[in-house]
């Protein structure tokens, strides 16, 4: 009498990540006339979102370029979505022609949430901001002032509450640094609303 064994899995394997990791990168979003020379953020933790809302955390306690030089390691699988937050104030120096903006803002950004995706390698953009966050503050830069935010001032609410909006996470697949609506993988609620790809149609420079 012959025993036959089966060796084979019944079934998915169940909350176990399949695909090959990506590369997170986090920039906030560029403003015309600023060069940002800086931007520095302490990670408290950023984590992956599981379509049953589950946590994998992807790092901690570390610090986080935001100026699209470092890389986080994802790990693969279906997601979806990603939050992250900070340990204390994110730090931005800009630049402009004639003058120096430098931020320190109290940001803790909503996640970034959307129908399930398949992270299988490739670099995932992380954008804070949206395309119009800091035209105000380029604007008055135009006087060639040193001007300097921190929390406590009149104007860093709003602008630490627009960072805390609009979070976006996606491919990059114009390779303009910026992530159009239809590049979005997920997004926060408010880059969900902000529909910029007909703005985007107007860049000349
Ligand atoms: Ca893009």
């Amino acid at each position: 009498m012959i025993l036959l064994l089966s060796l084979a899995c019944t079934g998915p394997r169940q909350g176990i990540a399949v695909g090959n990791p990506g590369d997170g990168v986090a920039v906030v979003s560029k403003t015309a006339g600023l060069t940002l020379e800086s931007g520095q953020a302490q990670l408290s933790s950023l984590d992956l979102i599981a379509c049953d809302g589950s946590l994998t955390q992807v790092a901690s306690g570390i610090g986080l370029p935001l100026d699209g030089s470092a890389t986080l390691l994802l790990p693969g699988g279906s997601w979806c979505g990603l939050s992250m937050s900070f340990e204390q104030p994110i730090e931005l120096d800009y630049s402009s022609d004639s003058a120096t903006l430098h931020l320190s803002l109290d940001v803790q950004p909503e996640p970034a949430e959307g129908a399930a995706f398949d992270l299988d390698g490739g670099v995932y953009l992380m954008e804070l901001g949206g395309s119009e966050w800091l035209a105000d503050q380029a604007a008055a830069l135009e006087g060639g002032d040193a001007i300097e935010i921190v929390p406590g001032d009149a104007e860093h609410d709003a602008l630490a509450s627009t960072l805390d909006q609009w979070l976006r996470v996606g491919q990059d697949a114009d390779g303009d640094e910026s992530l159009s609506a239809s590049e979005a993988t997920v997004e926060s609620t408010a880059a969900a609303e902000d529909d910029d790809d007909d703005e985007e149609e107007d860049d000349e420079s």
